[in-house]
């Protein structure tokens, strides 16, 4: 199709081509295909890759090639709706205009704020979609609550990465090093191909995560990087032939991690160079390691000893090593201490801010400082009643949230203070999303006085919690900007330009912009003449930052800013300007200078799971497998897409993922259902055998419920059915207040006749 690079182009048929960068909703991490959104007569017609694009090159995933089957849906809300409290549960929804709804938001907030103060409205939001950059600043600076709060046990993604990092290293999100800074990509004079890509507990090409376009993997892989994949299941990237697994027993990773740093010393064939001039700690970490012989790794693991050493000595000495860590490091009680761990082996190997190794952000983040502002909207007296925060300062120094699971607690007892009202931003978490038992979550939730729901489909939690519903805009329906790890280690940026309109809805930041003008206009002033949200104005505020405007990104299409190496040689990773890190020893801290003052051990640790058969034996006969879950499925972003008929054809029911020996003994076969369960709770699955996974082990999709089921309660879309996170415990977390065990419970399986009965 012709296509002249401008970001607009019209054809004589009237088919308009719009170019953009793609983000959420629906949701996705901050990946940002360069697409082609092709329109005609107002009707979203398809999505192209834009070849044009830099990183993704023409390449798009499903959801987005769905995406016009996504924004049509009979069954998405496109008006604002209103429901009286007392009718919760049922499909009781009127339709109002978006002047009554933000009255009537407004009007509770101040209503709370006047009965019960500001702190007992809670903002709950979701994971990774362009509205996880707005909806803290709605919680502070436009509602006024020092309380927003990720539901997920233990805040198990990505925010444990990346408070590990700030604690350790100083820095934003260390990344894989793939060339995406630079223009010329691969060619850039200043990189180095990796010899080894180290994928730990991150399966990339189906999910993508936080701004990391898997399919770059595979492009480094074609000009002859090697893949190692630590993961309990035999993926395609780990089983490619060159590539290497090292296949474990989920939750064991730090004896993993300590084992290989030990090998490294042992054989002294670890980067000298760099530890002993960038490093704090190194004794007492070889001291550490030393507790932590191949062999008994071997036994805690399952890796075999041999394929441990050899693992070691190829990525000590065939450099460079890229490493790219995954959601398996959040969700482990001990996921502290592996990432610890696999920052240390990250120095160890010379990886650190060098040429095809890990690339870290500047100290701060890329249109990073309107979102750090947004705190100072509160006064001290009202930061310091963050749910949790005293009682969790590991969590709360890294994090502007609660603690998740003692907001919980707060839920229930109505300690230190009652929650009143809920906005829910983003999460749909009672489906196995977010939340570790969700029904405790529910039955604390249908109690509050009010609750807002942002979304673009009913979903369970606005059936069954839901008084205001606020309809939100795909991302071809609304202007907005992409960023990788938003900002925190800016790799490229791309405008999102509104292409097409359904409805009345709004985008995220157009929500945040109407409530903040109205409760707090000194911090909100962007509307236009008519007092309508003009996030164009927002925008170029946000973007002054990089000398540019909205439109100026818009006409150049993307953005990269290039990258320097080495930064700690050069004084660019301090805010004093010195060589070093940004520590408290100025050095990467092999031993944690902050750890101990929250009460923790300086050095890591291996934890056997609480779950487990060894930490168990009583129940090891009851529960004789571990079962991880949630492995992200190319068809689905968590709890959504369910309804969209070409994608649910992929993968039309929750899957457990048993090894076929596991299966044979209990009777079971691929189609089969299955039932999961543990002390906990239950859900049923269908089987699917497969040699991938491990003996011993099984895997359990997540984010599960039946749109064409009925939606009311008590049925609520089936919600309960396949709810893995009912099987997964409250408050199991580490000592610093991350990491919950969604990856590794122990559990039974047995064969039942369906999903019901
Ligand atoms: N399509 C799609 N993309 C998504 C999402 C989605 O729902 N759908 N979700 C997004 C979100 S919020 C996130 S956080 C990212 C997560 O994306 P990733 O970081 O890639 O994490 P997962 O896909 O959960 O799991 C990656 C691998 O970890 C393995 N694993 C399981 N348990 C363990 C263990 O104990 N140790 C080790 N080493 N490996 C283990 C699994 O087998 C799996 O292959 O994906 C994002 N992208
Ligand atoms: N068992 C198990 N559970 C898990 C995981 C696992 O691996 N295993 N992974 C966990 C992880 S890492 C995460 S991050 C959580 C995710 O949990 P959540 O982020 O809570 O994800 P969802 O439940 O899908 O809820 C998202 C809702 O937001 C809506 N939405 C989508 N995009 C937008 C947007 O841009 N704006 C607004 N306002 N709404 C939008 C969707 O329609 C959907 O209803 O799940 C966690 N749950
Ligand atoms: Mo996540």
């Amino acid at each position: 199709m012709a296509y002249d690079k401008q970001w607009r182009t019209e054809l004589p048929d009237g088919t308009v081509i719009t170019r953009s960068n793609t983000w959420s909703p629906p949701g996705s991490h901050p990946v940002g295909y360069g697409v082609k959104v092709i329109t005609k007569n107002g009707e979203l017609i398809r999505i192209e890759g834009d070849d044009d694009n830099p990183i993704t090159t023409g390449r798009v995933n499903a959801m987005n090639l769905a995406m016009r089957e996504y924004t049509y849906h009979p069954d998405r809300i496109i008006y604002p709706m209103k429901r009286d409290p007392k009718d919760r549960g049922l499909d009781k929804w009127e339709r109002i205009t978006w002047e009554e709804a933000i009255d009537i938001a407004c009007n509770k907030i101040l209503e709370m704020k006047e009965k019960y103060g500001a702190e007992s409205i809670v903002v709950f939001g979701g994971t990774g979609r362009e509205a996880c950059i707005y909806y803290y600043a709605l919680a502070f600076s436009a509602i006024g609550t020092p309380n927003c709060c990720y539901t997920q046990s233990g805040w198990s993604c990505y925010g444990p990465r990346c408070s590990v990092t700030d604690y350790i290293l100083g820095a934003g999100y260390p990344e894989m090093d793939y060339a995406g800074y630079f223009e010329d990509r691969f060619d850039h004079d200043e990189y180095v191909l990796p010899k080894w890509i180290v994928l730990w507990g991150k399966e990339p090409l189906p999910s993508n995560g936080d701004g990391l376009f898997g399919h770059v993997v595979i492009d480094m892989m074609k000009r002859g990087s090697r893949v190692m994949s630590i993961d309990p299941r035999m993926t395609w990237l780990g089983c490619c032939d060159g590539n290497k697994t090292l296949q474990l027993r989920p939750q064991t990773d730090t004896a993993l991690a300590l084992g290989l740093l030990n090998v490294m010393i042992e054989e002294d064939i670890y980067d000298h160079d760099f530890v002993e001039n960038w490093c704090y700690g190194f004794d007492e970490l070889a001291e550490r390691a030393a507790e932590y012989p191949v062999e008994k790794v071997a036994d805690i693991t399952w890796v075999p000893a041999e394929k441990i050493r050899e693992a070691a000595r190829l990525l000590a000495t065939e450099k460079p090593v890229t490493w790219a860590w995954g959601l398996a490091f959040d969700q482990n009680k001990n996921g502290v201490q592996l990432g610890m761990a696999f920052l240390a082996l990250t120095a160890f190997t010379g990886s650190i801010d060098s040429p095809g190794g890990i690339t870290l952000g500047p100290p701060s983040a890329l249109l990073g400082k309107w979102r750090m502002e947004q705190r100072g909207a509160l006064s001290d007296e009202l930061w310091a009643k963050r749910i949790g925060a005293a009682e969790w300062p590991g969590l709360s120094t890294g994090m502007a949230t609660t603690q998740p699971d003692e907001t919980l607690d707060t839920l229930e007892s109505g300690q230190p203070y009652a929650i009143k009202m809920g906005w829910f931003n983003s999460s749909n978490f009672l489906t196995p999303t977010c939340s570790a038992q969700p029904k405790r979550w529910h039955d604390g939730l249908v109690k509050l006085e009010y609750n807002v729901i942002q979304d673009l489909f009913m979903t369970p939690t606005a059936m069954a919690v839901g008084d205001l519903f606020l309809p939100m805009s795909t991302w071809a329906e609304h202007d907005g900007i992409v960023i990788t790890h938003y900002g925190r280690n800016c790799i490229f940026m791309g405008p999102m330009n509104k292409a097409v309109t359904v409805g009345e809805c709004y985008s995220d930041i157009e929500v945040c912009i109407a409530i903040g003008n109205r409760l707090n206009p000194d911090w909100w002033p962007w509307v236009d003449e008519n007092g309508k949200p003009d996030a164009e104005a927002f925008f170029d505020y946000q973007l002054q930052e990089l000398g540019f405007t909205f439109n100026d990104l818009r006409e150049r299409g993307f953005y990269q800013p290039g990258y320097t190496y080495k930064k700690h040689e050069k004084g660019l990773l301090r805010f004093d300007g010195e060589p070093g890190f940004n520590t408290v020893t100025g050095l990467v801290e092999l031993q944690s200078t902050l750890y101990e003052v929250w009460g923790e051990d300086s050095l890591p640790y291996y934890e056997e799971p609480n779950y487990s058969q060894i930490s168990r034996p009583q129940d090891a006969e009851k529960y004789p497998f571990m079962a991880t879950s949630g492995a992200r499925k190319y068809s689905s972003f968590h709890s959504e897409h369910r309804q969209v008929p070409s994608l649910r054809a992929i993968d039309p029911w929750p899957v457990v993922e048993i090894n076929p020996e596991d299966a044979k003994a209990k009777g079971i076969a691929t189609g089969d259902w299955v039932e999961v369960e543990n002390m906990f709770g239950a859900g049923r699955f269908q089987a699917l055998l497969t040699p991938t996974i491990l003996k011993g082990i099984v895997h359990c999709t997540h984010g599960w419920w039946f749109p064409e089921q009925a939606g009311e309660e008590p049925n609520l879309y089936g919600v309960w059915k396949s709810n893995f996170n009912s099987l997964v415990p409250h408050k199991n977390i580490g000592k610093l207040g991350f990491g919950a065990p969604y990856k590794g419970v122990m559990v039974n399986i047995k064969r039942v006749d369906g999903l019901d009965g």
